[in-house]
């Protein structure tokens, strides 16, 4: 009588509840994401890319298949000097822009198994840590692209 259609319906919220967080993780748009070609002998790449999501989260770590890691680095003056460290993760405030770019907050690819070449392309996997704990890997596909700016001075 009712009882399949309550049945039915009762299903049918549920899988929606559950999907609402994978939802939002999958809404997190990825602009302009590149990685600078090497030349022989660099060990190391930078990558830049505008990240916003929908929802406060959190990139907590990142990973490719074609470096030994994946760090966030910040890059300010110390005199005539460009400095850069490395910082734990990056902040997405909900439904805001953030910039990830030459000169300020970069993504750096160290211990590069392989050079990259212009016109190549490189996955990358970001794990996005939600405000209410829940995580997601999103995946990144970065175009190598020539880069002359020569980041790479700054590290070892
Ligand atoms: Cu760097």
């Amino acid at each position: 009588m009712h009882t399949t259609r309550w049945m039915a319906t009762l299903v049918g919220v549920g899988a929606f509840a559950l999907a609402l967080p994978v939802c939002a993780a999958e809404a997190l748009a990825v602009r302009d994401a590149r990685v600078l070609a090497t030349v022989p002998g660099q060990g190391v790449a930078a990558a830049y890319m505008t990240i916003e999501s929908p929802v406060a989260a959190r990139v907590v770590a990142v990973e490719a298949d074609v470096s030994a890691s994946v760090q966030f680095h910040t890059m300010s003056m110390d005199g005539e000097v460009m400095r850069m460290r490395r910082v734990d993760g990056l902040e997405l405030p909900a439904g805001r822009e953030v910039r990830l770019a030459p000169g300020g907050v970069h993504l750096m690819l160290t211990g590069l198994s392989q050079p990259l070449r212009p016109g190549g392309a490189v996955d990358i996997h970001l794990t996005v840590r939600a405000a209410d704990g829940e995580s997601r890997i999103v995946r990144v596909t970065l175009p190598v692209v020539d880069g002359r700016q020569g980041h790479g001075a700054g590290h070892d």
